[in-house]
């Protein structure tokens, strides 16, 4: 299966940012994993040329919550929202119903909405996959979050 990795992003290739406006709403379950995503997503707005004040941030205390804060956020004139957030497999079918629901609900804001809402929520079987995707050996997640947002704010 083939991927596109979007954490080795190249600035040029995106185009100017400094007039945008982003929202960034995170879940605090899993922090030390979601807090990388949040400073994933948030430097790479920078580099890209988002103004520091022009980038909006809610914590949310789980991913269910990321829906309805994102809902709110849109609210706020945003050209994009980034929702970040991490659920890990347990022994219960938890994980499903959380990933599902969060999925879903970003999805029909997506089509709700005239805000592209972007989906940066790691759903791993393992923490150490988490590890891998926010700022380990596959990336950062958040910096991926980050330049879907830009570019789907661009398009809009
Ligand atoms: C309850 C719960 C569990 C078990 N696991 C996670 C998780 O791995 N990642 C996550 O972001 N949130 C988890 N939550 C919390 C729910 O997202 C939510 O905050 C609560 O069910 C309250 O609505």
């Amino acid at each position: 299966m083939s991927s596109q990795n979007l954490s080795n992003f190249n600035k040029n290739d995106i185009g100017d940012c400094s007039h945008l406006k982003v929202g960034i709403v995170c879940s605090k379950w899993n922090s030390d994993i979601t807090d990388n995503l949040y400073d994933g997503a948030y430097s790479t707005l920078i580099k890209l040329g988002v103004n520091k004040e022009n980038i909006i941030s809610y914590k949310v205390p789980g991913s269910f919550e990321l829906v309805y804060a994102a809902n709110k956020m849109s609210r706020k004139d945003v050209d994009a929202i980034i929702c970040l957030g991490c659920v890990i497999r347990g022994e219960t079918s938890h994980f499903d119903y959380i990933c599902n629901s969060v999925s879903n609900g970003i999805m029909n804001l997506n089509i709700e909405l005239d805000v592209p809402v972007i989906f940066g929520v790691l759903t791993d079987n393992t923490k150490q996959q988490s590890i891998d995707r926010s700022g380990g050996k596959l990336g950062n997640k958040g910096v991926e979050a980050a330049v879907t947002a830009v570019q789907m704010a661009l398009l809009k």
